[in-house]
């Protein structure tokens, strides 16, 4: 069993190509971002950041002048967010599982959106409730340098590249680590030659998402 989940550090595991084909995702990415567009979020600290995220589910993760938080409606809209999808909770709480975590039932999705050009410096996640939960992230286009930290900001370096459809599960003893996903390269002929053509924006600029399950409450 578990021929497909490879140890990245201590509790993180990584499961290859578990959530592939991406394409149905895509159309959900599309349906939700219709209700609840995606971002550039502002930061406490007064920056803006690169990535553009929007949510689904009960919760939504959210930045601004007054610090990063939970939220049950879109700050945006005044609307709750859109409903997660059935099959995007199933397929996270499995891929928890196969890690190691069972019974993992998340109520946000933060979906973050990735051009040519962004990254996401290093931080931890701890705006949750119960730091036993796990994480789940799912990969989508583009590829991505995914650096993990673990303990310290200049801790230990490792370096993972997640493709489209890769699944990555943090728990444990890994669950406040630093981690951090760097400058997202410009498509690469030879390599996207082998790969499935990537999602595009609206002006045909390829990208990459990233789903973050997260059990928040
Ligand atoms: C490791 N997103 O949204 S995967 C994030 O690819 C975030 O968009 C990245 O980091 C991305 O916060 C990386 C997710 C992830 C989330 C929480 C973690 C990795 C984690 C918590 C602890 C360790
Ligand atoms: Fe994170």
């Amino acid at each position: 069993m578990n021929a497909l989940r490879e140890s990245v550090a201590d509790d993180v595991w990584l499961l290859r190509r578990r959530a592939a084909p991406t394409a149905v995702m895509l159309e959900e990415i599309a349906r939700i971002a219709a209700d609840a567009p995606f971002r550039r979020l502002r930061t406490p600290g007064g920056g803006t950041m690169s990535v553009a995220m929007t949510n689904c589910g009960p919760l939504g993760w959210h930045s601004d002048a007054r610090g990063y938080r939970y939220v049950d409606v879109d700050p945006g809209s005044g609307r709750r967010w859109p409903p997660m999808p059935e099959r995007w909770r199933e397929l996270a709480a499995s891929a928890a599982a196969e890690a190691g975590f069972p019974g993992f039932e998340p109520d946000a999705c933060l979906v973050n959106r990735y051009a040519v050009g962004t990254q996401m410096g290093a931080h931890r996640d701890y705006d949750e409730r119960d730091l036993r939960q796990p994480i789940v992230s799912v990969s989508i286009g583009l590829p991505a340098q995914f650096l993990w930290h673990g303990a310290t900001r200049g801790g230990s370096l490792v370096r993972v590249e997640l493709l489209d459809g890769d699944v990555l599960v943090w728990g444990g003893r890994a669950r406040a680590g630093y981690h951090a996903v760097k400058r997202i390269a410009a498509p690469d002929l030879i390599a996207s030659a082998a790969a499935d053509a990537p999602p595009t924006d609206e002006t045909g600029e390829p990208l990459r998402y990233n789903l973050t399950f997260r059990r928040a409450k």
